[in-house]
Formats: structure tokens, C-alpha cells, sequence
């Protein structure tokens, strides 16, 4: 399981109010609890309120870099701030670029763009189902974009084990919104199959339970049917013990990992990037 710890992200209070105070001590602070807990990589998001994105992203990138040596998953729906992440970011540890369209109506190319970025930085990237239209709610169109997607990416000369296809969680308490989980899961059986070795499938966990009343255990259950449907990476809380055990124990179960009476203690002994 390739984990992206979640927690760098300005949707967050604290890391809202630390960016805002230029304070790098309750960032570098999460970012070593998440490394510690076995992240792969982690997620570095600046949030909506920063004045000045790119500046806000380089200086992110940074703080967190200084703390720790997970590799960075840099994530903006803009190419100009994942640019500037990745001019202050140390590649050699490897980087995710997090995350891009099939096409956009303002930004045809975005999909090149985001690819031609990771390639250079010698990282993967995270593509979105989605494309001009918005997203898909059924789950033919989810995997047409995917099949477009995998295709544009070969064509670029990204191999499949580098594309990370995230068929886009939203959260299940929205009016009309209770039918996606399941789609979702069906179409990650189908896109499972279209390459050998098959593209990594992500996604963002958390927004599945935005709004409700039972995150934790809405979050803890989707992670580990989606596992059984052959998801290999999430962007989720891995400060939640309850959830790495349970994903410890889904993979065990899905012959990933070897079974033995301390699984769970061998799973959080392997650091998050050779899981
Ligand atoms: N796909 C991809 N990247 C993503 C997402 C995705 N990046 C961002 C997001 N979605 C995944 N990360 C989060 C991080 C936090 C939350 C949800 C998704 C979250 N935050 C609390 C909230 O909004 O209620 C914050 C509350 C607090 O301050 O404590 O839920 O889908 N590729």
C-alpha cells in the first residue's frame, strides 16, 4: 500500500494558521508524526487561503523537506504551483505530482503539462477521472477517461507503474452521491485490467465522509473494500492507527503480505516506501 499521509494540507486549521504565521514547527511537526506512522509520501497542499500560492508551496515544499526525508506528493490543481514546488523540491527521493484531469475546458493541455513535469522530475502523477465535463457519475465514463488517460500517458512515454488514476471520492452524505462508492469500486475492477503491470489506483479518502457523522468508520470501511478490489494507494490519515492496522490486515488478507501471529507489528516495522 503506497499511503500519502494527508495531513499537510491548509483545508487543515493548524497548517491554515501556521502558513499564515510563516511558523514551520507545527508543520515539520505532523510531517514527522506521518513519517513516523509509515507515510510513502506525503501530501503537500497550501489550502485556499494563501495570498501568494506559488511562494506558499515553495516554502512548504522547504519546511517539510528540512524535518523529514518522505518524498513529497505536490498537490495543486494549478501546473504554475506544482512548478514552483518542484523547483525547491529534492526529487532524488523520488515526488508524486498530485494531480491532473484528462483535459480541462480552460487548460486543454493540463494532462501534458502535469506528465511532462513528472517525467523531467523522474517522479509519477496522480490523474484525475475526470475531463472537461466534470466528473463522471457512472462508471463506464470513469473508465473511458481512464482508458484515455493511460493511453496519453504511454504515448508521453510515462510508464503505467509511474500513473496513479484516482476515480475521485466525494463525500457519501450528498443528496444522490450513495451510488458512487459502489461505482467506484467497479470501476477499479476494470481498470485493474488494462495494463500488465496495471496503473496504481489512488484516491483522496477522507472527502468520502466530509460531513457526516461517523468519519473514522466510514473512512476505515471504504479503505479496506476498495483494497479488495485491488487499490494500492490512498491519500488518507495514517495518524489513524485503527485504519494502517486495518489496511495491514486487508493486505494480509489479499496475500500482500506474509501472514505470521505479528503481522501488523512486521507492517508497521517496514517503512511506508517498500510496502
Ligand atoms: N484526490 C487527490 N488529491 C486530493 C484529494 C483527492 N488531495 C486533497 C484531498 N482530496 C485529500 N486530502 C484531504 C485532506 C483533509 C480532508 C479531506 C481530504 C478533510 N479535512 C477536514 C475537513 O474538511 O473536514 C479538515 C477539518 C480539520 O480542520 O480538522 O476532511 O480526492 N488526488
Amino acid at each position: 500500500m503506497i499511503a500519502i499521509g494527508e495531513r499537510i494540507n491548509g483545508m487543515f486549521t493548524v497548517v491554515k494558521d501556521a502558513i499564515a504565521a510563516h511558523d514551520p514547527r507545527p508543520i515539520q511537526e505532523l510531517a514527522r508524526q506521518q513519517a513516523a506512522a509509515g507515510a510513502a509520501y506525503l501530501d503537500i497542499n497550501i489550502g485556499t487561503a494563501a495570498a501568494d500560492q506559488e511562494g506558499t508551496m515553495k516554502w512548504l515544499v522547504e519546511t517539510v523537506q528540512a524535518a523529514v526525508a518522505t518524498p513529497l506528493c505536490l498537490d495543486s490543481q494549478k501546473p504554475a504551483v506544482i512548478k514552483a514546488g518542484l523547483s525547491v523540491c529534492d526529487t532524488s527521493r523520488g515526488v508524486l505530482l498530485n494531480s491532473s484531469p484528462l483535459n480541462r475546458k480552460s487548460d486543454p493541455d493540463v494532462l501534458t503539462k502535469y506528465a511532462s513535469m513528472a517525467m523531467e522530475a523522474g517522479g509519477g502523477l496522480i490523474a484525475l477521472t475526470m475531463d472537461s465535463g466534470g466528473v463522471p457519475q457512472n462508471v463506464d465514463r470513469r473508465v473511458e477517461i481512464a482508458a484515455e488517460i493511460l493511453t496519453k500517458a504511454m504515448e508521453l512515454g510515462m510508464m503505467p507503474e509511474k500513473l496513479f488514476i484516482d476515480p475521485i471520492i466525494l463525500p457519501v452524505n450528498v443528496p444522490g452521491a450513495q451510488a458512487q462508492p459502489g461505482n467506484i469500486l467497479a470501476a477499479i475492477d476494470q481498470i485493474r485490467l488494462m495494463s500488465d503491470p496495471p496503473p496504481h489506483i489512488t484516491m483522496g479518502l477522507s472527502n468520502l465522509s466530509q460531513g457526516t457523522a461517523e468519519r473514522p468508520l466510514i473512512n476505515r470501511t471504504f479503505m479496506i473494500m476498495a483494497i479488495s478490489h485491488g487499490c494500492d494507494s490512498a491519500i488518507l490519515d495514517v495518524l489513524d492507527d485503527v485504519l494502517v492496522d486495518a489496511v495491514a490486515t486487508a493486505e494480509m488478507l489479499m496475500n500482500k503480505q506474509i501472514y505470521s501471529d505479528s503481522f501488523v507489528k512486521a507492517y508497521r516495522s517496514t517503512s511506508g516506501a517498500q510496502r
